[in-house]
C-alpha cells in the first residue's frame, strides 16, 4: 500500500470513531426543549439522579412488567412547562413531541400528561423488571399505561419538544 493510500485509509478510521462517538453521545443525552422556561439537556448521571417512579404496564406480549423512571410530567416540569393551574386557555394547546434516534416521533397532548387532567402516569423508563432497558430498547423508553396499542412506547428517546399548535 502507498503511503497516501494508508493515510487515507486511517483518515477514514479516525472519522468513522468520531462519527460514533458523537451519535452515541447524542443517544446519551436528554434534551427537553421547546415551549418550555429552562431547556435541559441531561446527562445519564443527571436522569438516574431524579426521584424515580414504578409502574407496572402490559407489554406488547401482555404480560405484566415493572418499569422505573422518571414521568414525562416531571421532566417538563423541571423544565419549566406550563402545567397545572397555568394549563389553560392557550396553554391548552400545547404538545410534546418525543423524538428516537432512528427518527421515529410520537405526540402526546401536554394536557394528557398533567396529573391535575390524567389519571396515568406516563413514564420515561430507564429499568424494566429492575434491569436496565436492553441496546436497542434503552437508555429511555415511554412507557403508556393503559394503551391499547404500544405504537406511543417510543423507544431510545433523545429529546421532548414542546410547541404549540397555535
Ligand atoms: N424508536 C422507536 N420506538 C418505537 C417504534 C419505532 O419504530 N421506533 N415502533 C413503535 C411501535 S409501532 C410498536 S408496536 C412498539 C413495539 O414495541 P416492542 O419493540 O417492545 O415490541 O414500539 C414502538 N416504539
Ligand atoms: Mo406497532
Amino acid at each position: 500500500m502507498t503511503g497516501l493510500l494508508l493515510r487515507n485509509r486511517l483518515l477514514l478510521i479516525a472519522v468513522a470513531l468520531l462519527l460514533t462517538t458523537v451519535s452515541s453521545a447524542q443517544t446519551l443525552t436528554l434534551i427537553v426543549l421547546g415551549e418550555v422556561t429552562k431547556p435541559l439537556a441531561l446527562q445519564p448521571v443527571d436522569f438516574k439522579a431524579m426521584l424515580h417512579t414504578e409502574i407496572t404496564a402490559a407489554d406488547r406480549d401482555g404480560k405484566e412488567h415493572r418499569y422505573a423512571g422518571v414521568p414525562l410530567i416531571t421532566l417538563l416540569n423541571q423544565a419549566g412547562a406550563s402545567m397545572g393551574a397555568a394549563l389553560k386557555g392557550k396553554n391548552l394547546t400545547k404538545y410534546v413531541v418525543v423524538k428516537a434516534a432512528d427518527g421515529y416521533e410520537v405526540v402526546f397532548a401536554l394536557a394528557e400528561l398533567d396529573p391535575d387532567f390524567s389519571t396515568r402516569t406516563i413514564l420515561l423508563a430507564d429499568s424494566v423488571d429492575g434491569a436496565p432497558l436492553a441496546d436497542g430498547v434503552g437508555p429511555y423508553r415511554v412507557v403508556v399505561p393503559g394503551e391499547k396499542k404500544p405504537a406511543r412506547w417510543i423507544r431510545q428517546v433523545t429529546a421532548i419538544e414542546v410547541k404549540l399548535a397555535k
